[in-house]
């Protein structure tokens, strides 16, 4: 820093020593309120079916076409330094840059959600967030919420459930959860699905393996997906969709646009698309993936929103 003199006191047109206080100072920006702790990585998503009967978006235009994305893979409820391999939802989120502007996929690892009134959704999250009293987690106060909303229970038998601590983020699959409506070039619309199914096959973690991990290598997921792509192993998805017609929704003997139900696949079959394929680390982690923002509003041309109320938030 410039002085006057060897023990005097600091210069004011020290701009170069200023900047460097003043980035120090404000380099940190909130963590996400959920979604805290993620992974991000980058590559392409590619056609290998033809769906234009269904879809007329830029990126399904046709078989063997190639759109870059990013994608950021999260738990939900810890903060930013949390431990990856605690039980809890993985938020499964991917950016398509197409030429008609950016479609943000923003999903989990869960094809349900907890809840179906998106009002819901702020007493969802404190009541598994810090105790405001105590600043600690509070069982009871989850329990509390989950027991007074019998619709969380689909999505707490897949928490509670043995894929429910993943083993990193390259064994889980990925879903929209939200129903969203697709339209083709004539202007014919269908209700919609999204799957993401990982190539590399499920796997998870034991209980007592998730806690060892807990306490050695917290960051045992941005580790694993890191290294697989630093080292040339690719993970990729297989990406799908489940397709109801108009007709169809309206003689469902359930709510389609309810987010804590799933489509049964005899009746909406799995309709292959194409494949996301993570090929790129990220070279400065806070502007690439900290700072990354995905918008579910984020729509293109040929896919829109559905009555689902949690997507229409
Ligand atoms: C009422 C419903 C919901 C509300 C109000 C809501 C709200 C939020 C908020 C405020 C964030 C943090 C955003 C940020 O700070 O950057 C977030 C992140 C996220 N949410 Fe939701 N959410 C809802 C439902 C869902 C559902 C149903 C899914 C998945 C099926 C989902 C997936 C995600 C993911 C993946 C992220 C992290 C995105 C990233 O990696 O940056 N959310 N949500
Ligand atoms: C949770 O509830 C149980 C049963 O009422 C009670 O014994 C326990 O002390 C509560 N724990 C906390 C942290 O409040
Ligand atoms: C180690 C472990 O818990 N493996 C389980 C992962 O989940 C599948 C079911 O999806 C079980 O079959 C495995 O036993």
């Amino acid at each position: 820093v410039l002085t006057v003199g060897p023990r005097g006191p600091l210069l004011v047109q020290d701009v170069v020593f200023a900047e460097v206080m003043t980035h120090f100072d404000e380099e940190r920006i909130p963590e996400r309120l959920a979604h805290a702790k993620g992974a991000g990585a980058f590559g392409y998503f590619e056609v290998t079916h033809d769906i234009t009967q269904y879809c007329k978006a830029i990126l399904f235009e046709h078989i063997g076409k190639r759109t870059p994305i990013a994608a950021r893979l999260s738990a939900i409820v810890g903060e930013s330094g949390s431990a990856d391999t605690v039980r809890d939802p993985r938020g499964f989120a991917v950016k398509f840059y197409t030429e008609d502007g950016n479609w943000d996929f923003v999903g989990n690892n869960t094809p349900i959600f907890f809840i179906r009134d998106p009002m819901l959704f702020p007493s969802l999250i404190h009541s598994q967030k810090r105790n405001p009293q105590t600043h600690l987690r509070d069982a009871n106060m989850s329990w509390d919420f989950f027991s007074l909303r019998p619709e969380t229970l689909h999505q707490l038998s897949f928490v509670f459930s043995d894929r429910g601590i993943p083993d990193g983020y390259r064994h889980m699959h990925g879903f929209g959860s939200n129903t969203f409506k697709l339209v083709n070039a004539c202007g014919k619309a269908v209700y919609c699905k999204f799957h993401a199914k990982t190539d590399q096959g499920i796997k998870n973690l034991t209980v007592e393996e998730a806690e060892k991990l807990a306490s050695k290598d917290p960051d045992y997921g941005l580790r694993d997906l890191y290294n697989a792509i630093a080292n040339g192993n690719y993970p990729s998805w297989s990406f799908y969709i489940q397709v109801m017609t108009f007709e169809q929704a309206e003689t469902s003997p359930f709510n389609p646009f309810d987010s804590t139900k799933v489509w049964p696949h005899g009746d909406y079959p799995l309709i292959p698309v194409g494949k996301i394929v993570l090929n790129r680390n990220p070279v400065n982690y806070f502007a690439e993936v900290e700072q990354i923002a995905f918008d579910p509003s984020n729509m293109i041309p040929g896919i829109e929103p559905s009555p689902d109320k949690i997507l229409q938030v």
